[in-house]
């Protein structure tokens, strides 16, 4: 396979300054012609210019109104080859495409009655022959054509200029995009859909239309997905300054998306995952994730469509600093302690575990078969982490300032993360040369921290000292800038003054090893360090349990008082998986968990959170070797003590926190609190959990809501009760006709703990509401499988193997889903000897599939070299 170097980068030629597509769609045969206007900017004569294309027919191909002859061009795998072109030219090309046998998702396909693109990262050269990289910056007209009848809308970027009827019921429309946009930002839309329209006043004034596409019966749905959009359309003019361009706002929600959403300019299309919600068929997740995709996209009309990259390596100059802006954003809108812990949570589960593993890479990768395979949590959510650290390092203020020149500088240009650490630097005359580190260098470093009061001195002395582990390609690692956000506390928990009069700093760490000293101290203290999760590594702490367990319920830094107890928890569950009896709850976490639980006064979603033990992988990422058995019982054990040792307060907070459905905050986390009380409540029910069942029965029959009825629904399942099959089949039957309720009753089930489940996944997968093109229910049910340890990981290698088979059918269909779905089988070297082998055999089966895609190859050979 072609590998791509990102050293190997050469401004392009030639540019585009305009495109025009006329598309006559049709499910079967669309045709697409394009009139594309080139420019040569090269300073030597060019003698081949190459265009990117992939499974086109070309049907003709003029240059100039002339027809070209086969000496002025080439076919290629790639394209198409111009020879000799001139200086500039219009070229006019007319090509077949066939959408509704389109299963990859990328390009124009047909699904669900409907036309939809994704071009991003390269699909627009499915569509027709183009210099498809987001350094081409092209004005785009677009022309649709379609029979009236099945697609009433048609929808493009930009302005819609005019629109007419034809002959044989066919009508056309067509817009105009004022912003030159590379190529990947290219969207249409034509099918039967209803829209639900508002409009937004920019804070300069102007009137902005709003409008979300969806099928007649969601119109109803779309009241959250609106109104994120208004408030992270204020945050936006409030926070950075930045209105919105355009007078017309469109998202369009599908059922068939390979991503969470796509930012394409004006006209963003959904998956409908991140548009739909109604209290009766969403939960109080679903409802924050629409919020934070619905701000994501809308921030990238200037953090990626305004201001684009050169080239994919930079794609984190438009994702990480994106997914930063988001989860500020959610953290204005909401708890901001709870936000940083879910952020940091979901960094460890999908970043941490990547980063140490064989398919680790830097944010600014340098080399690549398929782009497609570098929309990674590292890419995202490290990248979020890095900009988060110049905020931290600079100030709100100085950050600010530092936005405003990058967007001063490159309003309309495709740069570098270089560009924009250049532009942080120079509006605040800083030089972050050694931070420019953390972009290429991958791996997780491991901050290690040791601290020693002294008492004839009254000072405290810390010491924290670096180490980054080796990576494929990398073995020799440098220091980076580590800023340490910390506090002393003393022992009534106050943070006490740090040389001067601040109660907290931020140290920096740029050597391998560095000491600090504070004076002025009577009496010992307790560090906090790394508060609100200063910088993205593995801290090594220096507490001893007792300490933990003070800053668990004395620490002011929410992020801080979490991980204590979350390290207790740790802590206690590696000391049970190392031997089975020691399956008691430690003193120091039941004094931290009694505390909580003790504690009124604690914001309800903030305690949930505190008493949520960490997750199965959480826990086996902490272990040399998972041990995938002994790790699930542990957790199982810890939440049936914790269960029990506590049933009047469970039981207590059950009954209070009832209340009829509302949708605010502090309901949410009432919810979401009482919810974690029922699932004590029933790992701790030693009858057999058939007495505790009963409210969860009664919660899945009488909610008023589906976060409730979820919670319960899950809850029956998971722990098989004797009418577990009877609540599942009365959910599908309730919840048939809502597409994203069936992706949850799949995936709870593929998700269940147990020895039969490998067995009832392969009913599943001949279900007839089991369908291979749609993402949404494939990653519901492999991804559900494949995030069920025990199962997957079972010690005989069915899950492994089971998974392959379905890997490599899903691959003929959608590399880019099937490619994504195979990573958990790139963790092999973290398991036994048997299960390695078992992952290797999976592996080498899938390798050797004929026509294996560029996708999915790519995962294997790094996987496994
Ligand atoms: N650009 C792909 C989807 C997203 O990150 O917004
Ligand atoms: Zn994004």
């Amino acid at each position: 396979a072609v590998v791509v170097q990102r050293g190997d980068y050469k401004v392009p030629s030639y540019q585009i300054s305009e495109i025009a597509l006329d598309l006559r769609l049709d499910p079967e045969n669309t045709e697409v012609s394009a009139c594309l206007h080139f420019q040569c900017t090269a300073t030597a004569p060019v003698t081949e210019l190459h265009l990117d294309g992939e499974s086109l027919e070309l049907l003709s191909l003029q240059r100039d109104g002339r027809t070209l002859a086969e000496h002025e061009y080439r076919l290629t795998d790639a394209g198409l080859v111009l020879l000799n072109p001139p200086e500039s030219f219009v070229l006019e090309s007319r090509v077949r495409i066939h959408p509704a046998a389109n299963s990859t998702l990328s390009g124009l396909y047909h699904a669900g009655g409907q036309f939809l693109t994704q071009c991003e990262a390269e699909g627009f050269r499915r569509i027709t022959y183009t210099l498809d990289r987001p350094d081409c910056l092209a004005r785009f007209t677009v022309t649709l054509h379609a029979p009236q009848k099945n697609c009433p809308v048609l929808l493009a970027n930009g302005n819609c200029m005019a629109t007419g009827d034809e002959e044989d019921g066919w009508h056309w429309a067509r817009w105009e995009d004022p912003y030159p946009k590379p190529a990947y930002l290219f969207a249409m839309v034509a099918g039967d859909l209803a829209v639900v329209r508002d409009q937004y006043r920019t804070a300069s004034g102007r009137d902005v239309v709003l409008e979300i596409y969806v099928a007649e019966r969601d119109t109803g749905a779309c009241v959250q997905a609106m109104d994120s959009l208004k408030r992270a359309m204020h945050w936006d003019e409030e926070v950075y300054g930045r209105e919105y361009d355009l007078d017309r706002y469109m998202i369009v929600a599908t059922d068939s998306f390979n991503m969470g959403a796509m930012e394409n300019k004006g006209l963003n299309i959904f998956n409908a995952k991140y548009v739909l919600a109604s209290p009766e068929t969403a939960t109080d997740n679903d409802y924050q994730g629409i919020e934070s995709v619905i701000a994501h996209e809308y921030f990238h009309n200037w953090t990626g469509n305004r201001v684009t990259l050169r080239d994919w390596f930079q794609l984190s100059l438009k994702e990480g600093l994106t997914v930063f802006r988001d989860q500020e954003f959610s953290a204005d809108q909401n708890s901001r302690g709870v936000q940083r812990i879910d952020d940091v949570r979901r960094l460890r589960a999908a970043q941490f575990p990547e980063d140490a593993g064989p398919l680790a890479h830097p944010v600014r990768p340098d080399a690549y078969s398929e782009i497609n395979n570098f929309y990674t949590a590292t890419v995202y959510e490290k990248g979020a982490e890095l900009v988060r650290m110049i905020h931290t390092l600079l100030g709100k203020a100085q950050f600010r300032q530092g936005m405003d020149l990058y967007f001063q500088r490159h309003d309309g240009q495709a740069v570098t993360i270089e560009d924009f650490v250049a532009a942080m630097e120079d509006a605040n005359q800083r030089d972050l040369s050694g931070f420019r580190r953390w972009y290429g260098q991958a791996g997780t470093p491991i901050l290690r921290a040791t601290g020693s009061y002294d008492p004839a001195r009254h000072s405290y002395t810390l010491t924290l000292r670096q180490e980054t582990p080796a990576t494929p390609g990398q073995p020799v690692k440098e220091p980076v800038p580590i800023p340490v956000r910390m506090a002393l506390l003393n022992t009534q928990g106050q943070r006490v003054p740090l040389n001067g009069t601040d109660r907290e700093s931020i140290l920096l760490l740029e050597q391998t090893e560095q000491s600090w000293t504070f004076d002025n101290l009577p009496d010992p203290v307790i560090p906090s360090l790394l508060r609100g999760f200063s910088a993205p590594v593995r801290l090594e702490s220096p507490l001893d349990d007792d300490a933990r367990s003070f800053l668990a319920s004395h620490d002011d830094d929410p992020f801080n008082r979490w991980e204590s107890i979350q390290d207790l928890a740790v802590k206690a569950l590696l000391a049970t998986v190392a031997d089975a009896s020691l399956a008691s709850l430690p003193s120091a976490l039941r004094h931290a968990v009694a505390a909580t639980l003790g504690d009124a006064q604690i914001d309800p979603a903030f305690r949930a959170e505190l008493l949520s033990l960490p997750s199965e992988d959480y826990i086996g990422e902490q272990m040399p070797v998972i041990a995938v058995e002994a790790v699930h019982h542990a957790r199982d054990s810890l939440m049936r003590t914790i269960g029990m040792q506590f049933v009047p307060e469970w039981m207590g907070l059950y009954h209070d926190l009832a209340a009829t459905y509302q949708r605010d905050g502090l309901s949410i986390g009432r919810r979401r609190l009482r919810n974690l009380a029922l699932s004590y409540l029933i790992a701790g029910d030693h009858e057999g959990h058939e007495g505790m069942a009963l409210y969860a029965r009664q919660q899945y029959a009488q909610a008023d809501n589906m976060t409730d009825r979820l919670a319960a629904f899950q809850l029956l399942v998971q722990h098989r009760h004797h009418d577990a099959e009877d609540i599942l089949l009365d959910f599908y039957r309730r919840w048939h006709e809502y597409p994203l309720l069936i992706d949850k009753w799949f995936a709870i089930q593929a998700a269940t703990p147990r020895p039969e489940t490998l067995r009832q996944v392969e009913h599943l997968l001949v279900h007839p509401a089991f369908d291979w093109r749609v993402p949404n229910r494939v990653r519901a049910v492999l991804g559900g499988f494949a995030a069920n340890p025990t199962v997957f990981h079972a010690a005989d290698g069915s899950g492994y193997a089971f998974y392959a088979e379905q890997l490599r059918r899903l691959d003929d269909l959608n590399p880019q889903t099937a490619a994504r779905l195979a990573t958990p089988l790139s963790r092999w070297q973290r398991y036994d000897a048997p299960r390695q082998q078992a992952m290797g055999e999976a592996l080498k089966m899938l390798a050797g599939k004929p026509k294996l895609s560029r996708d999915l190859a790519e995962v294997i050979q790094r996987s496994h070299p």
